[in-house]
């Protein structure tokens, strides 16, 4: 998928009722975001590959829930149960499905940093650390006084970035007495842990 193939795909997903959705611009900023991170920390990862992972991150946020869990049910059996109580994590892991059987999109690496862009994961790549952080500190919808601390981490160092979006995430969440996901849990225990043995 070239990048006009990709923006023409995002155009039709996030054209709704003739207007354009605000996840678009969310979308877009976090493209902006990883491609500047990536110059930033000379990772030298592919333009295309960012782009393609962070344009298509979002896609499935916009599905029915009926049809999202489908394609759960069909594509992760033994997680099924448990992701039921986390309507919030599953636009990621059924992006990585529609990204792979409807888009032909068949890297692995762009696979899972669609799929794991809320949570994070334990030992992520560098372009699955990108979208997950991008995702939480792109300029044009992430303007809170947390996100734009985070940002500037970022521009920094990677891994603390991630420690820092994860607990003001943890933060938020017991705030509002949801459940916080196992998995972002261990992103965060394994990070926070990563930054305490490399000094
Ligand atoms: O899709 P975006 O809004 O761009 O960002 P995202 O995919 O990171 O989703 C953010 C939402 O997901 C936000 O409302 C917090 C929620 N979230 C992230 N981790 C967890 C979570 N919700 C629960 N219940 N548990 C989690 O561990
Ligand atoms: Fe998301
Ligand atoms: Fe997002």
């Amino acid at each position: 998928m070239n990048n006009k193939e990709l923006f023409d795909i995002l155009q039709k997903i996030f054209l709704v009722d003739g207007v354009m959705h605000k996840r678009y611009v969310h979308t877009v900023g976090v493209i902006e975001m990883a491609l500047t991170l990536n110059k930033v920390h000379n990772l030298g990862i592919d333009e295309n590959k960012i782009m393609i992972a962070c344009g298509l991150h979002d896609m499935s946020k916009l599905m029915p829930k009926e049809n999202m869990l489908e394609i759960l049910n069909d594509n992760y059996p033994d997680e099924f149960d448990e992701l039921l109580e986390f309507p919030q994590i599953w636009h990621g892991y059924v992006a990585r499905i529609v990204a792979e059987e409807k888009y032909n999109i068949k890297d692995k690496d762009i696979l899972n940093a669609i799929k794991y862009h809320t949570t994070g994961r334990i030992e992520m790549s560098n372009l699955e650390k990108i979208v997950f952080l991008s995702d939480y500190i792109e300029k044009n919808t992430r303007i809170s006084d947390a996100m734009v601390e985070t940002r500037k981490i970022a521009y920094n160092n990677l891994d603390k970035a991630v420690v820092k979006s994860l607990e003001d995430t943890i933060e938020y969440l017991t705030k509002e007495n949801k459940k916080i996901y196992q998995k972002t849990l261990e992103t965060y225990q394994y990070y926070l842990n990563k930054g305490k043995c490399d000094v």
